[in-house]
C-alpha cells in the first residue's frame, strides 16, 4: 500500500483518485458502458482470461480493453488479435493504474470511437495483489483473480482486493493436482473476507469454468443497462 498523504502537496491522494474515478464513471454511465477492473497478482492469467473472454463473447458483446502495465505492449498485443480496440497504458514507476491514467485511456476511446457503441470495457490493471484494490478507476465491477498456484493463505495475507471483489476467480484450475492446492481451503479463506462474493473456478487452458464467467458477464452488463435505465445518474461535466 502506498502512502495516501503527500504531507508536501497538502493533499489526500486517494481523495483526489477518487474524484477522477467518478469522472470516468460518469463518461461510462452516459455511453451506456460497463466497466470491470481486471486485478491479481503478476502472473495469475488475467490476459489469458480477456483472450478468451474476448473470442468467445465478441462481437455478441461489443468490448474494448484498457490495458494497463508498467512497460512493454506485449499483453496489448495479445488481445488486439481478438479484433476490439486495445489501448495501452505504460505506467512507468506506478505499480497500479489510477484514475488519471484511465482517464487518458477512456478519452482515446472516445476520440477514436463512438463511445456509445461499447457495452463493456475491460481494464487489465498492473499485476499487483494490492494497491489496484485501493484505486478506483471508475469501475462498476471488481473481478479479481487468484490462482492455484499463489497458496491458500494469500485471501487472508492481502485481504483487500479481496474483500472488494465483486467476482474472484480462482484461476489455473488444471494446475491444482500439481501444486497440492486446496479448493476448498482457498474458497473458505475468500469466504472468510468477502462472504458474498462469487467464486468461479476457472482454467483459460481447458475451459473449465468459462461458461459460467461468460455468463457472469452477461448478467452484469445486463444489470448495469436495467439500472441505468430505471435510474439515470445525473452525468457530471465531462471534460
Ligand atoms: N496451466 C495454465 N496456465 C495458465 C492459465 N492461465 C494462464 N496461464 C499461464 O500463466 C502465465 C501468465 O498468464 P497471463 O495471462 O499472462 O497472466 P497475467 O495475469 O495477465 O500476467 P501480468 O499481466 O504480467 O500480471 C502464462 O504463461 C499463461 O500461459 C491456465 O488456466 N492454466
Ligand atoms: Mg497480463
Ligand atoms: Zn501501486
Ligand atoms: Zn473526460
Amino acid at each position: 500500500m502506498h502512502q495516501t498523504f503527500d504531507a508536501a502537496l497538502g493533499i489526500n491522494l486517494l481523495h483526489a483518485n477518487q474524484e477522477g474515478a467518478d469522472h470516468n464513471r460518469a463518461h461510462f454511465d452516459q455511453w451506456g458502458i460497463t466497466c470491470f477492473n481486471v486485478m491479481s497478482s503478476p502472473g495469475a492469467g488475467k490476459t489469458a482470461l480477456l483472450e478468451k473472454t474476448l473470442a468467445a463473447l465478441s462481437p455478441e458483446i461489443k468490448m474494448a480493453v484498457i490495458e494497463g502495465d508498467m512497460t512493454t505492449e506485449l499483453d496489448a498485443d495479445r488481445l488486439r488479435q481478438y479484433g476490439v480496440p486495445v489501448i495501452a497504458i505504460n505506467t512507468g514507476r506506478s505499480c497500479h493504474l489510477d484514475a488519471k491514467m484511465v482517464a487518458g485511456g477512456i478519452h482515446r476511446l472516445a476520440h477514436d470511437y463512438t463511445p456509445s457503441e461499447f457495452d463493456l470495457v475491460l481494464v487489465e490493471n498492473v499485476g499487483n495483489l494490492v494497491c489496484p484494490a485501493e484505486f478506483e478507476v471508475g469501475e462498476h465491477v471488481k473481478v479479481a483473480l487468484l490462482s492455484v498456484t499463489e497458496g491458500e493463505d494469500k485471501p487472508l495475507k492481502y485481504p483487500i482486493m479481496f474483500q472488494e471483489a465483486d467476482c474472484l476467480l480462482i484461476t489455473k484450475t488444471d494446475l491444482a493436482p500439481y501444486v497440492e492446492a486446496d479448493m476448498e481451503q482457498i474458497a473458505a479463506n475468500v469466504r472468510q473476507m468477502n462472504p458474498d462474493v462469487t467464486i468461479i473456478p476457472v482454467s483459460a487452458k481447458t475451459g473449465e469454468g468459462l461458461e459460467l464467467w461468460f455468463e457472469w458477464v452477461r448478467s452484469h452488463i445486463r444489470v448495469q443497462l436495467f439500472t441505468n435505465s430505471t435510474q439515470p445518474r445525473q452525468p457530471q461535466p465531462a471534460a
